[in-house]
């Protein structure tokens, strides 16, 4: 099946803060690809994967980078499809550079961001999911069974303090 979803890296070294972001794609049944590609050092191929995968049907695109973040913004000028920014933390400044970089977008080419390094992994995989779910039942069916989940461990945790 077609990836409906592209999770981009600028490095190899940020695989680990985004290993996450893919396991969660896969739980809820989302096909995905998992890729690098830098805004600097592969500005060509970043370029040619956006269309590559738009052309195929990829929906919503996930960008990680760390340093001066560049990936998210060099893809949401090749797309009108929502791009998710992931902030990736570790640089001497502790990702205030990523996520200035990330966010500050020039009107008309918005960036989501909805948190920084592994949180960020993770909730741009929910939040990719939520906009899918708007029209794919099956993917929303899986959402609200993880919510339950949450529920569930929550209150068990809160039954054991409570003895
Ligand atoms: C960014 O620079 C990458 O996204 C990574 O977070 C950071 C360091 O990259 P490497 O030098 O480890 O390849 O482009």
């Amino acid at each position: 099946m077609s990836a409906k979803v592209a999770i981009f890296m600028g490095s190899i070294s940020d695989k680990d803060t985004m290993q996450p972001c893919s396991d969660l794609l896969t739980e809820l049944g989302i096909p995905h690809v998992f890729t690098v590609s830098s805004a600097h050092r592969t500005p060509e191929r970043t370029a040619k994967l956006v269309k590559e995968l738009e052309d195929d049907g990829c929906q919503i695109f996930i960008c990680a980078a760390g340093l001066a973040a560049h990936l998210a913004g060099a893809v949401a000028a090749k797309t009108i499809r929502p791009v998710l920014g992931v902030p990736i933390c570790g640089s001497a400044l502790g990702g205030m550079d990523a996520l200035l970089a990330t966010v500050q977008m020039p009107p008309g080419f918005p960036v989501g961001t909805v948190a920084l390094d592994k949180v960020g992994a993770k909730n741009s995989a929910w939040m990719a999911a939520q906009i899918l779910a708007l029209h794919d039942s099956a993917i929303a069916e899986k959402i609200i069974q993880a919510r339950a989940k949450f529920v569930e461990s929550v209150e068990k945790a809160a039954a054991e303090l409570e003895g």
